[in-house]
């Protein structure tokens, strides 16, 4: 089957007209080549949509064939009071404003007790980087949730909230994560890591913690035997240098580690944030953005074309352009991106609309854990 894969994509390639660096880079694709950053750039730069797209599915196939991944999953949010104030976010709030909200304990256990026998396989939490809350109350979080969903995989924190968490608690970066991990917390999502150009950081996100910190954060994660997520947010003031030096450099991370499981690219959403005026990125630039990360970002075996954030139909799209995972049902539980103006309000599919999206696009719908072990095939 891949044999006549490659032989029609060598077909396509001498008939689409393509010369020069670009069928260069077809060359190397088909043999698993890597690209170096300044054939990442090249492709940013074409506009041939429909080569690109070819090229991210003939990659997205070796690494998972017809398969796409979807999970069964709900979001807590404790709060979106924040310390920090990032520029694009449309969610965080200051203490006793309107919008806030700031959940105990209890509520929060009351929404994982709600969804008790529902087939769920995933907690995501993610939250505001709450001043008074640290390390411990987010563990015995963690540890109570397991008691009333114990089967349950925890993906939790980003690196930003766990850099705080933990230097709060008196921990260095190991034994922070060490004793999250003994609380029950089994994964990180990619959340935080924004873009790693140090100067277009400081200018959106300068308060948060370093492009190398959260690098450390995930690489000791990996190194105690937790698995992470990785994400860009793009589409904003970054260029495609920025965006090839991202994916350079967890790419160069996961080299070492292998510890991502998969890469999420958020588009910026502009709506109710204090970047407003800069506007969004085409849906052309989307796809574009998907395919060039599953060229260029070629060891982490996942590329995740989030829902929620996209809306359903560029979601599925992505699908064409490299990506083979759609997130989970989400049941209506994160607001982050419909505060930031996504035109999913309610986010919530259930199993049959997962199915439908993924084969009415072609592909094999596929039930998977956290970690992608295979749970049900569609
Ligand atoms: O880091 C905030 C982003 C992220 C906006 O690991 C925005 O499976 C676009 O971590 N426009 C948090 N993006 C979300 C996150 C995540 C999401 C989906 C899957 C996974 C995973 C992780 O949300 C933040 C930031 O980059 N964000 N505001 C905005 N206006
Ligand atoms: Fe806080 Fe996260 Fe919003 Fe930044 S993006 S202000 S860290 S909630």
């Amino acid at each position: 089957m891949y044999k006549y894969r490659k032989m029609s994509l060598q077909y396509l390639i001498d008939h689409s007209g393509i010369s020069g660096e670009l069928k260069a880079i077809a060359g190397k694709i088909m043999v698993g080549e890597r690209l170096n950053p300044k054939e990442g750039l090249t492709l940013y730069h074409s506009n041939n949509l429909s080569y690109l797209g070819i090229l991210a599915t003939y990659r997205k196939r070796q690494a998972s064939g017809d398969k796409v991944y979807f999970n069964r999953n709900f979001h807590i949010e404790p709060t979106n009071i924040c310390l920090y104030n990032c520029k694009f976010c449309s969610y965080r709030r200051n203490p006793g404003e309107a919008g806030v909200w700031d959940y105990s304990m209890d509520e929060m256990l009351d929404i994982a007790r709600s969804y008790t026998d529902k087939g769920i396989t995933e907690v995501h939490i993610v939250g505001g980087v709450h001043p008074q809350h640290d390390l411990h109350f987010f563990g015995e979080l963690v540890r109570e949730i397991k008691k009333i969903l114990p089967q349950t995989h925890i993906k939790g924190f980003t690196a930003v909230e766990l850099d705080y968490m933990i230097r709060k608690s008196g921990y260095t970066l190991d034994e922070g994560l060490q004793k999250l991990k003994d609380y029950g917390l089994d994964s990180i999502p990619g959340g935080g890591a924004e873009i790693f150009n140090e100067k277009i950081r400081e200018q959106i996100c300068g308060q948060k913690l370093s492009s190398q910190l959260w690098l450390d954060v995930h690489e000791a994660a990996h190194r105690l035997g937790i698995p992470s997520n990785a994400t860009i947010l793009y589409g904003h003031i970054e260029t495609y240098e920025h965006r090839i030096d991202h994916l350079n450099r967890l790419r160069n991370l996961q080299d070492s580690t292998k510890g991502f499981n998969a890469f999420i690219p958020l588009k910026y959403k502009n709506a109710n944030n204090s970047m407003h005026s800069i506007g969004e990125v085409s849906t052309l630039e989307v796809l574009k953005n998907f395919a060039v990360t599953r060229l260029f970002l070629d060891n982490v075996p996942h590329i995740k074309s989030y829902w929620p954030m996209l809306g359903k139909q560029t979601a599925q799209l992505a699908l064409a352009f490299g990506a083979d995972d759609v997130d989970g049902t989400i049941d209506d539980t994160t607001k982050i991106y419909s505060m930031a103006g996504s035109e999913e309000l309610s986010p919530n599919m259930d199993t049959n609309d997962m199915v439908n999206m993924i084969q009415s696009a072609g592909f094999t719908p596929i039930e998977r854990d956290s970690c992608y072990n295979e749970l049900k095939v569609f």
